[in-house]
């Protein structure tokens, strides 16, 4: 069975997933994605998931670092970690954070800048955005293929995420999971959320990839 991610075109391409009160989350979350950035959209940052004044994972496009930010007490700001998106592959992005306990950034499931314990999240008012900045559309575009973003209303252990890089998906506690697109099945502007939580992605211009989505090595897990 062939499935498509979606992709952005870094011009003026993006999904809007609502404002449900699902995804104010505050004491702990998971944000994931599987991307494979296509080059410079002309912008200076490209929006991998953003629900601004709340969380996001963002790519500085200068130098293609990744950064992420959340609404606490201190990390509402562009948190450089030292990793370099590379263009042309696909790889596994997840920020995990508790507020007791902070968390880390990972990437294809190792972490890659580990974050301390800053308090609670405050929610925001704005729509979840993927592949663009909803709060200034046009003004962060990411160029590229996203596929798999999945978000988590607790913060999923070091395990659990390398167990979703090897494609075993964490279930619990899950509040959005926008699959990849069967080819057989009409996309009719909808990104569909097997969550449960009825968070729907709305498709603006981000049309279905034309390469199937690529997966990591087979390796089997000792737990
Ligand atoms: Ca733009
Ligand atoms: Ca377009």
């Amino acid at each position: 069975m062939k499935y498509k991610a979606l992709f952005f075109d870094g011009i003026d391409d993006y999904v809007d997933c609502g404002n449900d009160e699902s995804l104010d989350i505050t004491d702990e979350i998971t944000i994931e994605a599987w991307v494979n950035r296509r080059g410079n959209s002309g912008d200076q940052h490209n929006v991998i998931i953003r629900k601004s004044e709340t969380y996001e994972i963002v790519v500085q496009e200068s130098d293609r670092r990744v950064w992420w930010a959340l609404n606490t007490a201190n990390y509402w700001t562009i948190n450089l970690t030292g990793y370099y998106l590379p263009n042309n592959d696909w790889h596994h992005l997840v920020l995990a954070y508790h507020k007791d306990n902070g968390g880390g950034l990972y990437v294809d499931g190792e972490v890659v800048q580990p974050i301390a314990a800053d308090g609670p999240i405050s929610p925001s008012g704005y729509n979840l955005g993927i592949g663009d900045n909803l709060e200034n559309l046009g003004g962060w575009n990411f160029k590229g293929i996203i596929d798999e973003v999945r978000i988590y209303s607790r913060a999923l252990s070091e395990e659990e995420i390398k167990r979703s890089y090897y494609h075993q998906p964490i279930l619990d506690g899950l509040v959005l999971w926008l699959l990849p697109q069967r080819e057989f099945m009409p996309i009719k502007g909808t990104w569909w959320d097997r969550s449960g939580k009825r968070n729907h992605g709305t498709i603006h211009g981000a049309t279905p990839s034309t390469e199937e989505f690529h997966l990591p090595p087979l390796r089997v897990l000792k737990v």
